[in-house]
């Protein structure tokens, strides 16, 4: 298989879809955790169920993923919408199964806290319905926060309420967020003091334990801080169980929500805002009508507070609602939660079957483009291949043209070579004839030259003398005339040769 790069493998969605997979693996394990939580699906025997509470921001979720090592517990998805941003984390401890469930904590705005309440309420009344026991709460507390009012106050009257004076020993308050040193952490120091002495007297005095997570420097010192507090607690806890109030209330005594402790705590405070907010309305309305003048300063003055009335009569709205809400029995709640649940996945499921209707079409799309750039790739693999053919029969009809050429070059010059060697033979037969001639030729010569020395012998030799008068004429007339001294000599020669006939060396020599 051919490398491939980060790049290629994002633009490819291979990532993208192992993140989905790993997801849609945290979602199916957190839904089995949820429904072991909730006692439709039986959890094994030992299992242990620990429930965090605390305001949000206060470390929760981080103080779970630390200490079962589970970093996956951050990941919030879809299905939180389900279940009211409550989550169940599922973790194995001295071969016992561990479920850590996290809550969403209260804050300022009560008709929101109505929510919450409803959420826990009505999941820890139907475990509880179904024969599952907390073993023990874990409440985490943000110490660096300067004073204990609004959200958190509510939040600490709402863990009472819930868990009730009989849970108060498996109550464990954890403080987080603690600076190092100096003089906020002298102020800490006194803050973590009136939680115990005030917030907190009657729980520690039923045998709630404040414990500091206190850690500085790295990660690893965090998650050790974290898994030494839980793993204390856990074999506190572990074979022990707590009916929680709201549960007992709920189920046991099957009053409706307004009427559990919790609830009242909520109520009253949902009361007393409401009669903040007709009070801020009457405000508004009186505003709206001792100002007469009309100008448009007036006139801009008065849309922000009509604005502003829009605004409290809603909130008051949804006060009404939830005090509405208050007045339900647990089934009732049980039934509209299932509803809002149902309503929530199958928005979900919507969601995801939009996703995979889109996911689909882009894949036809990819598929097309893959099927063109398949056809493409083949036409021009083909023309390469063509090309790729024609390039040898090029080079061949090249080199068969170039041969030809050769062989047309090669034949004529065959041919004058055949010319040149006929010639050469011609040649050589001509010049062997010459050679043969100039050998006659210098035979002839040399044998005439011969003679003429011969001749000049005879001429210089005293018999020679006698003759001169009769000859001479004929050499005299020779020379004068130019003609070859040899066909001059040679006509003397002949003349001596007359004279010498007898004898070759006519013993005129030797006389
Ligand atoms: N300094 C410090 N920061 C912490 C500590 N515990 C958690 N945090 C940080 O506080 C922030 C909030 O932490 P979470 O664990 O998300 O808080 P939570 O209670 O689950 O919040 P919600 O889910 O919104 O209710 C994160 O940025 C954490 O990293 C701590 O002990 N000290
Ligand atoms: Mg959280």
């Amino acid at each position: 298989m051919p490398s491939r790069t980060i790049g290629s493998l994002c633009e490819s969605g291979v990532i993208d879809a192992a993140l989905k997979t790993l997801e849609m693996r945290g979602i199916e394990e957190e839904v089995t955790s949820f429904l072991t939580f909730l006692g439709a699906q039986r959890p094994r025997p030992g299992s242990v169920f620990i429930l965090v509470m605390g305001l949000t921001g206060s470390g929760k979720t981080s103080f779970i993923a630390d200490s079962i090592e589970r970093q996956d517990a951050k990941v919030g998805h879809e299905l939180e919408s389900c279940t009211n941003s409550m989550a169940v984390f599922q973790a194995r401890l001295e071969e016992r199964d561990v479920y850590l469930i996290d809550t969403p904590g209260f804050d300022d705005t009560k008709w929101e806290n109505m929510e919450i309440l409803t959420a826990i309420a009505h999941y820890f009344s139907v475990s509880y319905a179904n024969n599952v026991f907390i073993n023990g709460i874990i409440y985490v507390h943000r110490i660096s926060d300067n004073k204990l009012g609004g959200a958190a106050r509510t939040n600490l009257e709402m863990l009472k309420g819930l868990c009730g004076r009989d849970a108060f020993p498996n109550v464990s308050v954890i403080t987080t967020m603690w600076s190092p040193d100096g003089q906020e952490r002298s102020k800490q120091e006194y803050r973590e003091q009136q939680l115990k002495d005030i917030y907190l007297a009657d729980m520690v005095k039923e045998g709630t334990q404040i414990v500091r997570h206190d850690w500085f420097g790295t990660m690893f010192d965090r998650r050790a801080s974290a898994k030494a507090i839980f793993q204390r607690f856990f074999y506190m806890w572990k074979d022990d169980q707590a009916t929680l109030q709201i549960q007992h209330e709920m189920i046991n005594r099957q009053v409706s929500l307004g009427s559990t402790t919790a609830g009242r705590v909520l109520q009253l405070q949902m009361l007393e805002e409401s009669k903040l907010l007709e009070k801020q309305l009457e405000n508004i309305s009186e505003s709206r009508a001792s100002d007469v003048q009309v100008s448009n300063e007036s006139r801009r003055g008065d849309e922000i507070l009509g604005d502003k009335g829009s605004e409290v009569r809603l909130m008051l709205q949804e006060h009404h609602k939830a005090l509405e809400y208050m007045r339900l029995s647990i089934l009732e709640i049980h039934r509209r939660q299932q509803e809002r649940f149902m309503a929530q996945l199958r928005k979900i499921e919507d969601g995801w079957k939009d996703a995979l209707s889109a996911k689909k079409e882009d894949y036809r799309l990819l598929e097309q483009e893959y099927q063109r750039h398949q056809s493409l790739r083949r036409e021009e693999t083909i023309g390469e291949r063509e090309a790729a053919l024609e390039k040898p029969i090029r080079a061949e009809n090249e080199r068969h043209e170039l041969l030809s050429q050769l062989q047309e070059e090669s034949q004529i010059q065959q041919l004058a070579l055949t010319h040149a060697l006929e010639r050469n033979d011609d040649l050589t037969k001509k010049l062997e004839d010459a050679k043969i001639a100039l050998d006659k030729k210098k035979l002839e010569t040399n044998s005439k030259l011969e003679i003429a020395e011969r001749a000049k012998q005879v001429w210089n030799s005293p018999l020679s003398q006698a003759l001169v008068t009769g000859g001479l004429g004929i050499v005299g007339s020779a020379i004068t005339t130019g003609k070859d001294f040899l066909q001059s000599t040679m006509k003397l020669l002949t003349v001596v040769e007359v004279y010498c006939a007898p004898s070759n060396d006519c013993g005129v020599v030797d006389d």
